[in-house]
Parts: structure tokens; C-alpha cells; sequence
């Protein structure tokens, strides 16, 4: 069938009548072709854009430097992740000691050829012996669980499938996982469906059985968007349960005590509802008997952990161990070595580590650090040493390593990663607070040149992302200091309000009815840039992806003359209707639901997809390329497809338009997860290419 031939064969539906499935059915093969005509017009520009093969030349070979992750003890033995530089996935390592010679555990660049076949998730046995993963095939979040024996990497038979959003947590038995799934879904579940995620349910799963006989031991029928998340305490005695319905950071905390169960796990567990509303968040740092430690929001924005007796649990009777700091924000807490905590704050946007005493809670020390963000750790209660990773816009990794056996607790250098090609002595990185259109002061990375001069001639790229309490902490990125490098660019990271960077005030100044402050944020940081004399409209990049997409099609909407490029990836374009597919549903926590006539109201007013307008007279939009990909089950690649189809309709048929406005929708891809080296480039290679042809900028070496 050509794509010539679908108006008869549509005339010949009609006539039959058409039913659902011819609908459907044909519905996917309009979509097929429109997105093969499209992506026809994009590939051949792409294709001629005069520095894409220098570019993917250059971040072939400096992305080509080793990248480790943490070590991890699990039992006897010691894991890590390793990537030589290119190979699409990284590679899962076991040994005995630290001294040891890393032996390869788990391949995933064995899935599949072109490692579109992704490890999403794992989780040990409290012994180490045995070991549940999930994979993912082509970015989609639909997972199947599998098994190993972890003595000689063996493969059980066992395999869940239809699993999504789960939780992976092992009885301390060793004898199965919690995890949920969503089994009522019909048809297809291959992550280019775009049905409603409802009803996920909570399952144990036995070892040695099929998972046809699998335990159900939570669901919520009356409340199809509850998510409920499993977790066994430390010392194995308790299954907590944290539900939650979409992404705010509030949960109820139910847990079981296993002493309950002398017949062991047999059906829906008799939950004890601990906190049964969803006013704050729970998180489970870990219990000493029956005194739970909780890293909590409950009256405090910036966080801070509560112990609750579970023999005692009136929340009358809760006790503060760590206090809010009123200045910087807790965002995760770990126990280490039995009595210790280890607590990581956000202080203006970078980390910091701290030391303290579980049983007083008291600070015990701050672990020296510079400037950044800590991407990884590992420590659990009965380790008596941590690791943490390190990273920052000109650091690709440092691993410390501290014994806290060791009086003088001084961390070492375990790994230190430099990438050849980039000497950080060349660069330089300065945050600045610039106010917003209402007069917040909002935080920004920008990273240049040593010496460059302020004179309004350098290309921009300008990122934020703005919602579901997601802070931008400093990161290293290949791809945008080639930009910084070749293209004598800036990189400009703007923290606007939604993210988590101030806790959840931050967050709440950038949703619902505050959305507008997100888009004013960024514009306001645009203006800034060219203020200060970084750079001009013209030469000017936005970029997001996801919450991010929505951001830059907002902002190009609104101020379609302040930039000279947009580059869109997976965004979310339609705020009328982003709830019906998938999980959409869960973002009505920042976005709010058009069907109430409130949100409606100022939901119309920034939906990408509802504000695309001819701009006024001697104003073009920037040059626009939308990325997405058929695989992507997060944000379904409709929202793309409907955008770019009306803003080619209304805005690229104007004759004042130059630009150029494109999509492109990759393949075997999702919403970002696990996806290949290989594609990482490419991506980043097309991205590149696309800013610098339309930007007019030249190659410098
Ligand atoms: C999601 O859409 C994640 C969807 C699944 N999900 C929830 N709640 C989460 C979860 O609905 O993973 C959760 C995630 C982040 C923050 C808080 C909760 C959950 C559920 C049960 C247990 C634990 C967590 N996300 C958003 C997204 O992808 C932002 C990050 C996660 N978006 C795409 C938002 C708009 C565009």
C-alpha cells in the first residue's frame, strides 16, 4: 500500500462502515506515513547541515573516555557499572575485594545488537545471591523482571512481564520481590500504545514459580491512580508501603509487620495506615526497632527527618532528629555503618555531604567538596564504608572512597575520570542571580571561555527544564562543551521555579495557576544573556526536553522574537488533553486537568499546541526542530506530531517565514532512559548540527 492509495482505501472504510479496529488500524498507518513524510523533510537538511559529520566526528572521540559508577558491596561481593567510552550500554562488574580483578556480572550490550535492549532497574537478595533486573526494549517504561543466581550469573526461568513504575524489594528470606504491574491493559503493550496506565497493583512474586500464581498484595480499585511502591525495612521485619497519585512529592505510608504473617505472604496484606492522607512525603531512611526514621516535607519545604514510634504512632508524638535548615534543602539520607546518617543538601544549587549520629542526630562532619552536584552513592546500614561520585560542568567524574572505621573519616580518591581534548583550565563556570519579571531572584549557570569578551557575539544555549521538583544541579556534558569548544558558545543552565532547587516552595512558584512564572524565568534569562552582552537573539539556542519541551514551545509562543533557535525534545504540547494517555494522569499534580473549569482557564492560556499564532508583522518564529520518538510511552509522540502539523499549517505557510520548522521522530527510541550510545550521538550530532546551520555558526578548532 503507497501512500497514494489511502484516499480510496478510507472512501472504501466509509462505505463498509468503519469499525473500531479498521479505525485504529488505519489511524496507525496515517500516522506511519505522516511521520515517514516528515521525517523526509528533515533527514535530507540534517543531512547537508556543513558541520554534522565534524561534529559527530569530534563527540565520537571525546565521548570516548572511561565512565564508572560507584562500587556497591551486596553481600560478599563488590559491583559496579563500567563503560570503556562507546559501547551503547554500560556493563555490570562483580569481584570478591576491592583489590580484586573486576570480573563482567551482566552484559546488556548482549540484549541486543544495537542496544536498543536496556537494563531499567535492578535489586539484590539481602544475601547477594540472588539478583532481579528489568529490561526495556526500545526506551519504552513497559519493563519484563528476570533472575539471576548471582554465583556464576546463572538464569532462572522466572520472568514478569507488564510491569511499570515498580518497585523491586526482596523479602530478606530471599524467596521473592515485591513488584507492580498493570495487567488490565488490552491490546498491544509495547510502549507505542498510548492507553491509560490505571490500576497498577502490588505483587510478590515467589522464586521458582510462574508468575500466573503470583501473590496480589495491594490494590486500590476505588482509586485507579494510586500507585503503591514496596520497601523492606532494614532489618527485614517490615514491608512499607508508600502510595502515591502522580508526582507530587506526598505520600501515604501503610506498612506491614511481618511478625503478623507467621503463614508467610499469602494475600492482600493487613496494612497498618501509618499516615493515611497525602498532605506531606514519607521517605524511609531506616528504624531502629520500632522507631522509624522518616525524611519528611511535613511543615517544612526544604525537608527534614522525624522519627515516628510505631508502637506509640499519634503524630502528636513525632520527634524532629534533624531539623529544616532554613537555607539549603534535604534531598536524600542514607544510614551507614549502623548509627550513622549520611545527608546530601542542596545549598544555591550544589551539593554538600554531611556526617551525623543516628541516634541524636547530631552534625558530625561535612566531606570537603567543590563545586557540583553528587551523582552517585552507595552505603547501606550494616557497610561501614561509602563511595560517592562527583561531577560538574568541567569535571566528568571524581569516585571518593571513605573508611568510616578510620578516626580521621578523610575520604580518598577512588576514581578520577578526565576526558582528553578538554583541559577545564580553558573554561570557566559563574552563577549569577538574575531577577524575574515579578522580581525573584533566580539562579543560572553560564560556562565560556576563559577571557571571552562581552560584546554580544557569541552563540547561546540556553537549557531548563522548570517543574515536578526536579532540580538542574551541575552536570558534564560532551555534546555542549563541543558547543563551547567548536562553536565558541555559551551554555547557560537556568534553575526557574518548579524544579526542587529551594524546596517545595520553588516547586509550588512554578505550577498550577503559577506556571507562568516557569516561561517569565526563562525569558527573563534570555534577556539577561543578551543583557550582559553574552550573546544576541539571534544567535540564541532554547532547549528542554519533556516538562522542559513544554517550557521552550511555551516561550516560543509567547516571545517568538527572542530567540533564533528552539530545539524541542519530547515535549509536552497539548496541556487540554496530556491526561488522557498514558501516564499523563500524574502530572495533574503540576499541571492541573482541563476538565475543571479553573485549571482550564489558565491551562489555555500556555498550551503549545493552543497558542500557535501568526507573530506580528516583521517577526518570524525561530528556527524550530521538535525530536521525539515512537517509543516514547512518557510523552506519547502525538503532542509532537500535533504541534509541529498546526505550527507548519499556521505559521509555515506565511511567507515571512524563513525559518525553518521541523520534526524528527527516531525510532526504536523512548523518552530518554537507557538509551544507546550510539543514538545518544546521533541525537546530540542532529541537535548540533541543526543550531549551528541555522545560527549561521562556524566550526573554530
Ligand atoms: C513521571 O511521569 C513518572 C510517572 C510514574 N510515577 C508517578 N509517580 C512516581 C512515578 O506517577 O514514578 C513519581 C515520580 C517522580 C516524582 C514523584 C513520584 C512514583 C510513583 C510511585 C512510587 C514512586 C514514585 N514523571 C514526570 C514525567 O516524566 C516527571 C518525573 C517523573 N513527566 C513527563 C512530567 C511531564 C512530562
Amino acid at each position: 500500500m503507497s501512500f497514494t492509495d489511502l484516499p480510496l482505501l478510507l472512501e472504501g472504510l466509509i462505505l463498509d462502515g468503519i469499525t473500531f479496529y479498521w479505525h485504529q488500524h488505519i489511524s496507525a498507518y496515517l500516522i506511519q506515513a505522516y511521520v515517514e513524510a516528515q521525517n523526509k523533510l528533515t533527514l535530507p537538511f540534517l543531512e547537508k547541515c556543513s558541520i554534522r559529520e565534524k561534529f559527530k566526528e569530534r563527540m565520537t572521540e571525546l565521548y570516548d573516555y572511561p565512565k564508572y559508577s560507584c562500587h556497591f558491596r551486596k553481600g560478599t561481593r563488590y559491583f559496579h557499572f563500567f563503560n570503556t567510552g562507546l559501547q551503547n550500554q554500560s556493563v555490570m562488574y562483580v569481584q570478591n575485594s576491592l583489590d580484586d580483578t573486576p570480573q563482567v556480572f551482566l552484559d546488556p550490550n548482549k540484549f541486543s545488537d544495537d542496544g536498543t535492549v536496556a537494563l531499567r532497574g535492578y535489586a539484590f537478595s539481602e544475601d547477594g545471591e540472588y539478583f532481579a533486573y528489568g529490561l526495556s526494549i526500545s526506551g519504552s517504561d513497559w519493563v519484563t523482571i528476570k533472575f539471576l543466581k548471582v554465583d556464576g550469573a546463572v538464569e532462572l526461568p522466572d520472568t514478569l512481564k507488564r510491569v511499570k513504575f515498580s518497585c523491586m524489594a526482596w523479602t530478606h528470606d530471599g524467596k521473592g520481590i515485591f513488584y507492580n504491574c498493570y495487567l488490565n491493559q488490552d491490546g498491544k503493550s509495547d510502549g507505542t500504545e498510548t492507553s491509560l496506565n490505571l490500576h497498577q497493583k502490588l505483587y510478590y512474586h515467589k522464586l521458582g514459580f510462574q508468575q500466573s500464581e503470583d501473590i496480589l498484595c495491594a490494590e486500590f480499585p476505588d482509586y485507579p491512580k494510586w500507585m503503591g511502591g514496596a520497601e523492606v525495612s532494614d532489618d527485614g521485619l517490615y514491608i512499607l508501603l508508600s502510595i502515591r497519585e502522580g508526582c507530587d512529592p506526598v505520600n501515604r505510608l501503610w506498612y506491614c509487620d511481618l511478625k503478623e504473617l507467621p503463614d508467610g505472604i499469602k494475600g492482600i496484606l493487613p496494612w497498618v495506615k501509618l499516615v493515611d492522607n497525602f498532605d506531606a512525603e514519607y521517605e524511609y531512611v531506616t528504624n531502629e526497632g520500632t522507631v522509624f526514621t522518616f525524611k519528611t516535607n511535613l511543615n517544612s519545604p526544604h525537608y527534614h527527618l522525624i522519627n515516628i514510634d510505631l508502637s506509640d504512632p499519634d503524630p502528636s508524638k513525632w520527634t524532629t532528629l534533624v531539623a529544616e535548615d532554613k537555607k539549603d534543602v534535604l534531598e536524600w539520607a542514607g544510614c551507614v555503618k549502623n548509627n550513622f546518617l549520611i545527608l546530601c543538601y542542596l545549598h544555591d544549587v550544589k551539593h554538600t555531604l554531611q556526617l551525623h549520629e543516628l541516634v541524636t542526630g547530631a552534625h558530625l562532619k561535612t566531606f570537603p567538596l567543590d563545586v557540583g552536584s553528587i551523582v552517585g552513592y552507595s552505603g547501606q546500614k550494616k557497610d561501614s564504608e561509602i563511595f560517592y561520585q562527583f561531577t560538574s560542568f568541567l569535571t566528568p567524574g571524581i569516585i571518593y572512597y571513605c573508611d568510616l572505621t578510620k578516626d580521621d573519616l578523610q575520604p580518598r580518591i577512588f576514581r578520577e575520570v578526565t576526558v582528553k581534548g578538554f583541559d577545564p583550565c580553558d573554561y570557566q563556570t559563574v552563577q549569577l542571580f538574575y531577577p524575574s519579571r515579578d522580581g525573584t531572584q533566580i539562579p543560572m549557570f553560564i560556562v565560556h571561555k576563559k577571557g571571552i569578551k562581552l560584546d554580544n557575539s557569541h552563540p547561546a544555549f540556553l537549557y531548563g527544564y522548570g517543574g515536578f521538583n526536579i532540580s538542574l544541579t551541575p552536570s558534564y556534558s560532551v555534546s555542549r562543551l563541543i558547543f563551547v569548544k567548536h562553536l565558541g558558545g555559551v551554555l547557560a543552565v537556568a534553575n526557574i521555579r518548579g524544579g526542587g532547587e529551594y524546596g517545595e516552595s520553588w516547586h509550588k512558584g512554578g505550577m498550577l495557576e503559577n506556571k507562568q512564572n516557569c516561561f517569565d524565568d526563562f525569558q527573563c534569562a534570555a534577556e539577561v544573556l543578551i543583557k550582559k552582552g553574552y550573546t544576541t537573539t539571534k544567535k540564541l539556542t532554547i532547549n528542554g526536553g519533556s516538562n522542559g519541551g513544554l517550557l521552550v514551545a511555551a516561550c516560543v509562543n509567547q516571545r517568538p522574537d527572542l530567540f533564533g533557535c528552539a530545539v524541542v525534545q519530547v515535549g509536552v504540547m497539548d496541556m487540554l488533553k496530556f491526561h488522557k494517555f498514558t501516564i499523563g494522569h500524574a502530572w495533574t499534580t503540576d499541571f492541573g486537568c482541563s476538565d475543571s473549569k479553573e485549571q482550564f482557564e489558565y491551562l489555555i492560556k500556555y498550551s503549545p499546541l493552543h497558542n500557535i499564532k501568526l507573530p506580528a508583522v516583521g517577526i518570524q518564529y525561530p528556527a524550530m526542530l521538535l525530536m521525539t520518538a515512537d517509543h516514547d510511552d512518557r510523552v506519547v509522540p502525538l503532542h509532537s506530531m500535533k504541534f509541529i502539523a498546526t505550527l507548519q499549517h499556521v505559521v509555515g505557510q506565511s511567507p515571512t517565514q524563513i525559518n525553518p520548522l521541523f520534526i524528527y521522530v527516531d525510532t526504536k527510541a523512548g523518552h530518554g532512559a537507557g538509551k544507546p550510545t550510539a543514538k545518544v550521538i546521533q541525537e546530540v550530532t542532529d541537535m548540533y548540527a541543526f543550531i549551528a546551520e541555522t545560527l549561521h555558526l562556524e566550526w573554530v578548532n
